[in-house]
């Protein structure tokens, strides 16, 4: 949801109404007629919504089901042994079902007496200042389609496993909702896509991206390594480098594989202090002033 168009799948709407999904050519469902299609109904309903009124309702098919329940029981035990058990409470708290997909407003119905927050449908992608905007408002912008079931355990492109597996979940935690918060917040104070930007890169490396040390272990917390099964295997043979805010801002990332550099937090504590603190605090200036950090470092190459 944060390099939009790239992350997400592009969709039109036609003349006649209809709804096209422009699929990658690396996208396991691109040659799938069925799967196109009904890309574009789901599509199609959040589209046709308006703010205000009930959350689009999808009639899942079995096979949509089995998808959410397989990876639903795939991630499990990788959750118990290797997430953070800031997220592995949130997640047991919020006790969202295993055996079918639920829809948007009982997502709402059981996060919104925890922390507050409410899940919206959104077609796939939303403008970047859109969806940080509504985050500062408590609000998830979340996708209904499922993942391709070709491919269960990774998918390049976010869908209703990653927004409600990864973020639901992690959201149920006050600590990692009010961060989250914080960087929608922080995106209604910058006027600059530079700042903007910085502010989606930390925020990937941290909540999408994050892992954190406890009990002398390395644990995911990131809400992209939690909804793929293939990254929790994964993630802790990976390069950790120390929250870093320059680097956190401005590293590079391919989002079409798994992330070869994570930031670990010592603990939630660091992480509020560290990236809670500057969601809190960021503006243009100091966006920019960490930018012109990392040149100096050398981690980037001056614009
Ligand atoms: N790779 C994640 C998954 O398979 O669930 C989805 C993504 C999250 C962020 C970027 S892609
Ligand atoms: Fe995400």
């Amino acid at each position: 949801m944060f390099e939009e168009g790239q992350l997400y799948s592009p969709v039109t709407q036609h003349d006649d109404g209809s709804v096209e999904v422009h699929l990658s050519d690396n996208h396991p469902g691109r040659n799938d007629a069925h799967y196109l299609a009904r890309r574009g109904e789901i599509a199609g309903a959040a589209l046709a919504w308006t703010r205000g009124e009930p959350i689009p309702v999808i009639d899942y098919t079995d096979a949509e089901h089995e998808i959410w329940r397989t990876v639903s029981h795939e991630l499990a035990p990788k959750h118990e042994k290797y997430a953070h058990s800031e997220y592995v409470v949130a997640k047991h708290a919020l006790g969202l079902p295993t055996e079918h997909v639920p829809q948007l407003h009982e997502v709402t119905e059981r996060l919104e007496p925890i922390t507050g927050w409410t899940y919206i449908a959104a077609p796939g992608l939303v403008p970047l200042r859109d969806f940080y905007g509504d985050l500062g408002a408590k609000t998830f912008n979340s996708t209904q389609y499922l993942r391709h079931g070709s491919e269960p355990l990774y998918t390049p492109e976010p869908d209703i496993i990653h927004e409600v597996i990864g973020h639901g979940n992690q959201l149920a935690s006050p600590r990692f909702a009010r961060i989250t918060e914080a960087a929608g917040k922080a995106s209604l104070r910058v006027e600059t896509d530079e700042a903007m930007k910085f502010i989606a890169d930390v925020f990937w490396f941290s909540m999408e991206f994050g892992v954190m040390r406890e009990h002398g272990e390395v644990k995911a917390y990131g809400a992209g390594i939690l909804s793929s099964t293939g990254e929790m295997d994964e993630f802790g043979h990976m390069e950790h480098r120390a929250l870093d805010l320059a680097d956190m801002g401005t590293l590079n990332y391919d989002i079409t594989h798994y992330q070869p550099i994570l930031f670990c937090a010592e603990s939630v504590d660091e992480l509020e202090d560290v990236v809670g603190t500057f969601f809190d605090e960021v503006d243009d200036d100091l966006a920019a002033k960490l930018r012109a950090e990392a040149v100096e470092r050398g981690l980037v190459e001056a614009p």
